[in-house]
């Protein structure tokens, strides 16, 4: 008799898996990837829809290219048709870049981008022409690269109202204090900053940093001194405009 009862509950439970594994969807679910990158001539998006029915996974990219507005009525209209059907997830990669120009008599030249991700901003600099050595770079308030010190870009892009240091110290930062990166004896620097604390065009006006400048400095940032690490001419300048 205990052995029958056994029985039966090993029967239930391989009946109970069987039908599970049975419950295969016809549906499949799909996932669209909104990618927009943009500099100050073009706009490219890159639309990858994901398929996935049971496991069976097929995709399928379209890219748009030319002026901003048209690519993005095209994103749109792809996404609209794909919406109601089933469609579990929604990325989109937000990517700006710009030339950095030389100021103060300096040589220093160089590319930056910002790209938001899944609420996190990555900025990434690449810069030719600098003196070996130690330079800071920073967020000014204004995207105004046009005085020939960079001072037109005003003092350091502080939404938050605290004392310039080192990003995240507890005696206070400013949210446009990046630090400090390294030139080698041939010129050339880079530096990649990631945070959560900006965002790429949002309401959020301590976030955004749409409409401030991106400064290379010749010294470096003591990251104490007030207001801004006494950190020496601008030597490289590049707005932040979309
Ligand atoms: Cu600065
Ligand atoms: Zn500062």
């Amino acid at each position: 008799m205990k052995k029958n009862i056994i029985l039966l509950f090993c029967l239930s439970i391989g009946v109970m898996i069987s039908c599970q594994n049975q419950k295969k969807s016809t549906n499949p679910q799909k996932t669209v990837e909104v990618k927009v990158e943009r500099n100050d001539t073009i706009s490219k998006a890159t639309v990858t829809i994901s398929s996935d029915l049971n496991g069976k996974v097929s995709k399928e990219v379209q890219v748009f290219e030319g002026a901003h507005e048209e690519v993005m009525s095209k994103v749109d209209l792809i996404t609209e048709e794909s919406e109601g059907n089933e469609i579990i997830e929604r990325k989109s990669v937000k990517k700006l870049q710009f030339l950095l120009n030389p100021k103060s008599g300096s040589e220093t030249s160089g590319k930056v981008a910002f790209t938001e991700e899944n609420g996190q901003v990555l900025f990434e600099a690449a810069l030719f022409g600098l003196s070996e050595g130690t330079h800071a770079i920073h967020i000014h308030e204004k995207a105004d690269c046009s005085s020939d010190d960079g001072k037109s870009t005003g003092g350091h892009w502080n939404p938050t109202f605290e004392n310039h240091g080192a990003w995240g110290a507890k005696t206070g930062y400013h949210k446009g204090d990046i630090g400090n990166f390294q030139a080698t004896a041939d010129g050339n620097g880079a530096i990649t900053f990631s945070t959560d604390q900006w965002c790429l065009g949002c309401d959020d006006a301590t976030k955004n940093v749409i409409g401030k400048a991106i400064i290379v400095h010749q010294g470096e940032d003591d990251l104490a001194s007030q207001p801004s690490g006494a950190a020496g001419a601008r030597i490289s300048c590049a707005g932040i405009i979309e």
